[in-house]
């Protein structure tokens, strides 16, 4: 019945009819009815969530409406609150609502949404959730604001696609009942943006943080320099920048981010629970740094700056003390601007510095990174190199042998694993896919989910393995556009492999659930590719507006 959703006066929070002019809540309560039978159309499935949550209790008897009326209702703790207003501002374009937010001691949902922080929920984990749909509204209980957060976005994909919409629509804002309870398979879900081959500034990288956010990933990794560019500030070596920040891949235009700019890509992941990891690429992949202080460089002579896409050419002398010495600067001015625990110290394809020396390079290294009281990260040519406390590799090899890699693991270290012919973003997803790369193969959405993190290379126990990262290179990448359409939609299929559990791997339920998701985009304006394999939906992401309230005028602006 839709006086069920009609909100009485005795369900009006004080808070807001003391806001509200009695008027405006009538026409709104009309308006609500009015969209009611406008739009039956039923509400998602519970389980139509990406990445697939741990478990899911449909309950078709707790469906629940949002009313215009709904408050959300937060614990009173500042980060939970932000969340709160995190989810109002999620809802209220699309749905023009108000939404007001208010905290509370033990919050309840009644006919609203409720945020419940309970540091008892001991079994969610650091990041687990548990969402219910009752008839009463939406109550997400978690130990952690990081849990909340999580939940919020299952909660965003539960309501129709229109959601998305950055502007009002009319919509039945219909929500399927029932109980999720969700945590995550692996600790660290990642993504890698390469900003040296290509610069982009810092609002794609904001609105890459919101995409990775959606899919409950939790770590940015950010390759900083390369041959063709040094895009972090450094005080101590300010040519880095000004000179090795002054080219790009193809002649195309520069940059690079002061620390403000860097601090507050850092600020706006950490506000979405996301983790920043910084990577400066040594002793290789440093061109644009030897341009900029040719004393890095083994001749100690300036090379041209390279605008190329070859690997492998450029080293910083390893036997000059002045390059350590450097790099304690680079990293220790990186480590603190950096709140999280991880430096990435690159390390691949130092085709030049062979042997004991390139070993002898990294131990360096990685004891000035512990020196700096954070946790070594690495490409996995870092494994013959003596162990560190806790370091990580990350593992982006194409066959999944690899003996080196392997034993590493045996004394201490942990994996990333990022299969170049899995989860390289940069890889083209079929012969005519017009950028992007194909020497680890061709990646289709099925091949970016078709595999397990867990047990994917040889030898290494799935206890070894901290979670999976796709990396996007960036040397064919020049627009955010272009990052979207590699990016999606194979990002959700790599966010599936760190989240959900094994059991629910299934290629057939991901490719039905992944579909909706053409029309999330599409609502948000968000650029993806129209991969064949998936079904996408047909019509229109958001249904045709008719509000009798507006009378149609015909557009006399243009
Ligand atoms: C290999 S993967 C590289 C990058 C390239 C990428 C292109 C890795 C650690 N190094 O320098 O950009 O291939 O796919």
């Amino acid at each position: 019945m839709s006086t069920a959703h009609s909100p009485g006066p005795a369900t009006t929070p004080a808070s807001l009819s003391a806001e509200e002019p009695g008027v405006a809540t009538l026409a709104r309560t009309a308006e609500q009815a009015a969209r009611t039978l406008l739009a039956p159309a039923a509400p998602h499935r519970l389980a139509d969530v990406v990445p697939a949550p741990r478990q899911v209790q449909p309950d078709p008897a707790g469906d629940w409406t949002l009313p215009a009326e709904a408050v959300i209702v937060a614990s009173s703790d500042p980060a939970v609150l932000a969340v709160a207003e995190q989810l109002a501002a999620l809802l209220r374009p699309a749905t023009g609502y108000p939404l007001p937010v208010t905290d509370a001691a033990a919050p309840a949902a009644v006919d609203g949404i409720a945020l419940v922080l309970d540091d008892t929920a001991a079994d969610l984990g650091a990041e687990g959730y548990r969402l219910e749909v009752t008839t009463n509204g939406v109550r997400v209980t978690a130990g952690t604001a990081a849990g909340l957060f999580h939940g919020v976005q299952t909660l965003r994909q539960l309501f129709p696609a229109a959601v998305e919409s950055p502007t009002p629509v009319t919509e039945r804002w219909a929500l399927p009942g029932g109980t999720i309870t969700d945590a995550p398979r692996f600790p660290y879900r990642g993504a890698m943006l390469d900003v040296a081959r290509h610069f982009f500034a810092v609002e794609d990288v904001l609105r890459v943080v919101d995409h990775l956010a959606r899919y409950k990933l939790n770590h940015l990794h950010l390759h900083l320099t390369d041959d063709q560019g040094w895009r972090i500030a450094v005080d101590s070596w300010p040519k880095l920048t000004t000179v090795g920040g002054a080219t790009a891949v193809g002649g195309s235009p520069g940059g690079f981010y002061t620390k403000a700019d860097y601090t507050r890509i850092v600020s706006y992941a950490a506000a979405r629970h996301i983790t920043v990891v910084p990577e400066i690429d040594l002793p290789g992949h440093t061109n644009s740094a030897l341009v900029a202080y040719p004393e890095l460089a083994p001749d100690k002579i300036a090379p041209q700056p390279y605008t190329g896409t070859e690997v492998g050419f450029s080293y910083v002398d390893p036997a000059d003390d002045r390059t350590y010495d450097f790099i304690a600067d680079v990293l220790g001015e990186l480590a603190a601007i950096t709140p999280g625990p991880w430096l990435h110290i690159g390390g691949d394809e130092a085709f030049k510095v062979k042997g004991e020396v390139y070993t002898g390079f990294v131990e360096r290294v990685q004891r000035i990174v512990a020196g700096l009281g954070k946790t070594v990260v690495g490409w996995h040519q870092l494994a013959p190199a003596a162990p560190v406390d806790g370091r990580v590799l990350q593992w982006w090899g194409t066959d999944g042998e690899d003996p080196t890699t392997a034993e590493a693991v045996r004394q201490g270290a942990r994996l990333i694993v990022s299969p170049g012919n899995h989860a390289y973003l940069d890889m083209k997803y079929a012969a005519d896919t017009p950028i992007g790369h194909d020497w680890a193969g061709l990646i289709d959405v099925r091949k970016a989910y078709d595999w397990d993190p867990g047990t994917h290379v040889a030898g290494v126990p799935s206890t070894a393995v901290i979670g999976v990262e796709a990396p996007l290179w960036t040397e064919s990448v020049t627009s955010l556009a272009d990052i979207e359409f590699l990016l999606l939609p194979r990002l959700p299929a790599i966010a599936e492999l760190g989240w959900s559990p094994r059991d629910t791997h299934d290629w057939a339920g991901f490719r039905d659930r992944l579909a909706d998701h053409g029309h999330r985009w599409d609502a948000a304006g968000i650029t993806f590719h129209r991969a064949p394999e998936i079904p996408w939906p047909t019509g229109p992401a958001i249904p045709a507006q008719r509000d009798p309230a507006v009378p149609t005028q015909p557009d006399t602006t243009r």
